[in-house]
This record gives structure tokens, sequence and C-alpha cells, in this order.
């Protein structure tokens, strides 16, 4: 253990795979006086962080031994065993921190394959862009080996003020991730559609952004809240609108793209939820009752 200008003992870590998120990680790292060595396949990615005082292993062997922390953030899983499989003689007792992107399912496997090695395993997602990286805001979920989490919370806070254990099953994190992403990519398809269907009219994106914002803000995110309790409790009321409601209202917004010649590509998705939830005689149901389409796909 090294300590830091503070006097404060800090760990030595390793961050293998400097793209622009492991990078952003080292960075972060380095800042706060942790002894920090750093590993790419592209050996020149190392050279901006050892300006800031990182440590460049020559090789993956060097990079694993240097630490008894090692951080992957690498494109795929697929890439971390590839790194990770030449060196398995060198896991036994380290803690592995794996914020590589993937399913559930790939970290779950991975996890597996770590133990076999008597590796401390740990498996987490970024929630966060590199710049966010080592801000208060910064979201870092982790599941797997508590204890190694515990020992090294600290340091792992380094990269976001919001670093959370999600339990023990390995593929939370992964799972976590794909869902939020899920919202983002709805969200921003459904702001993307009202802009081009706006623009058919000339008015700017940056004109509507004022009414876009305040529609996310007081109106869509405050519906969130009574949505989850109705789809824990499987009970749907209709206290905003009903799907009949909702059906009509689409195809409005259907039509009306239709007309203004712009793609409603976004909207037909939700469009044949709302018509089929009704086919089955749940017309009078609020919104949040599609998510039973969605747990009983053939349904
Ligand atoms: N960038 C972001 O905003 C997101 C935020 C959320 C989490 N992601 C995930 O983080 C992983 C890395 O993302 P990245 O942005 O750093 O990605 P790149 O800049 O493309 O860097 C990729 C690094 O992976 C190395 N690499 C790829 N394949 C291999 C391989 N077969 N063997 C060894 N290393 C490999 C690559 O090396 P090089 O091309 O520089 O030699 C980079 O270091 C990712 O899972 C995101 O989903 C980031």
């Amino acid at each position: 253990m090294s300590t830091d200008p503070t006097g404060t003992t800090v760990t030595p870590v390793t961050v293998a795979g400097l793209g622009l998120m492991g990078s952003a990680l080292a960075a972060a790292f380095t800042g706060q006086g942790h002894p920090t060595t750093v590993w790419n396949r592209t050996p020149a990615k190392c050279a901006p962080l050892v300006e800031q005082g990182a440590t460049a292993a020559g090789t993956v062997a060097d990079a694993v031994t240097a630490s008894p922390v090692v951080i992957l953030c690498l494109s795929d899983y697929e890439a971390v065993r590839g790194v990770l499989e030449p060196v398995r003689e060198h896991l036994a007792g380290r803690v592995l921190v794996n914020l590589t992107s993937g399913t559930p399912q790939e970290a779950r496997e991975t996890a597996a394959w770590a133990a076999e090695q008597g590796a401390r395993y740990l498996d987490g997602a970024i929630m966060a862009i590199p710049q966010l990286v080592g801000s208060p805001d910064g979201l870092f979920f982790y599941a797997g080996d508590a204890e190694a989490f515990t020992t090294h919370e600290q340091t792992l806070r380094v990269l976001g003020g919001n670093t959370l254990h999600l339990g023990a099953d390995h593929g939370l994190p992964s799972l976590y991730d794909v869902a939020l992403l899920g919202m983002m990519w709805s969200a921003l398809g459904g702001y993307i559609q009202a802009v081009a269907l706006v623009g058919s009219e000339g008015i700017s994106a940056q004109d509507f952004l004022a009414f876009s914002g305040q529609w996310l803000d007081h109106v869509v995110s405050p519906m969130l809240p009574d949505l989850a309790r109705e789809m824990d409790e499987r009970a749907y009321g209709d206290d905003t609108s009903s799907l009949h409601v909702n059906k009509d209202a689409i195809a409005h917004l259907v039509e009306t793209g239709r007309a203004q010649g712009v793609g409603t590509d976004m909207a037909l998705p939700m469009q044949a939820l709302i018509e089929r939830r009704i086919a089955q005689g749940h017309g009078s149901d609020g919104l949040a009752s599609l998510v039973e389409l969605l747990r009983n796909p053939s349904s």
C-alpha cells in the first residue's frame, strides 16, 4: 500500500484497456494519488497516462501482477477473455473488476471462469460518459464478491461518487445497464421523432428544446412512481388516461406524421402494443398495462 499526499492509504490499481473510458478511469486514479499501472493492446495510448504519473506495463502479465486490484475496460467480453486467458496463472488472489459492457450471461460466465482461476471477481457497469468519471454524480454498478467490494469500495469510489453494489448475482450490473440504456434510446427516439415533426413546419430543435425538457421533467418523469406501483402490483388504473384514449392520441401522431411527410418509425411499435392490449380486452387500463405484453411476448 501507498499513501496519497494527505497521508491516506491508497491501493495500487491496474487499468487494462485505455480506450476513451479506460483512459478516463486511469486518469481518475492517478489524479487521486493511486499508484496506477496501465496496459493497452496499442501501447501508444499509455503515453498520456504516464505523463500523469502512471506506470506503463509492457505485458499483460506485468500489468496484472503490479496491483491487487485489476480493472478491465475493453470493447467486449471476448477481448477480456482473450487478454486474461494467457495470464491465468497470475490471477489467483487478485480482485478483478470488469467494467466492460456486455450481457448478464457474459458476466456470469466470466465470473465462473475467474473463480476457477482463484480470482475474486466484481462485474460492473459504468452509467456515465468518460467526462463524468471521477465526479460525485458518476454512477457505477457492481455485483459479485461482496467482501472484495467492501474492501475496495473507497478505491472504486474514486471513479464515481454514486458507487453501488447490487448483490451477489454478477449479471445484475449488465441487466441494469441495458435496461437503462433501453430507456434512454426510447426517450431520445421519441424526442427525435418530435423534432422531425415540428421541423416539418420549420421549427428548429433549439426552439422546441424548452418544451421538450419541460415535458420530460413535469409530465413524463412524475408518472414513473405510479406506473412502477401498478406494474409491481399488476393492477392497472386509468387515473391518467386509458389505453383507449392513448390509442386515439397515437393515431393522431401517426396520421400527422404521414400528412407532414415525416417518418413515424418511433411511434409505430408503441401504437402496435396499445392496439394489441386493447384487443385483449384491457382498453380501460392505463399505459402501465403494456408491461404484461412484454412479460408474456407470445400473448
Ligand atoms: N465511452 C463511453 O461513453 C461508454 C460509457 C459506458 C461504458 N462503456 C463501455 O466501456 C468499454 C470501453 O469503452 P471505450 O469507450 O473505452 O471504447 P474504445 O475507446 O473503443 O476502447 C476500446 C478498448 O478495448 C481495447 N480492445 C478492443 N479489443 C481488444 C482485444 N481483442 N484485445 C485487447 N484489447 C482490446 C482497445 O485497445 P486498442 O484498440 O486501443 O488497442 C481499447 O483499449 C466498452 O465495453 C463500452 O461499452 C463506455
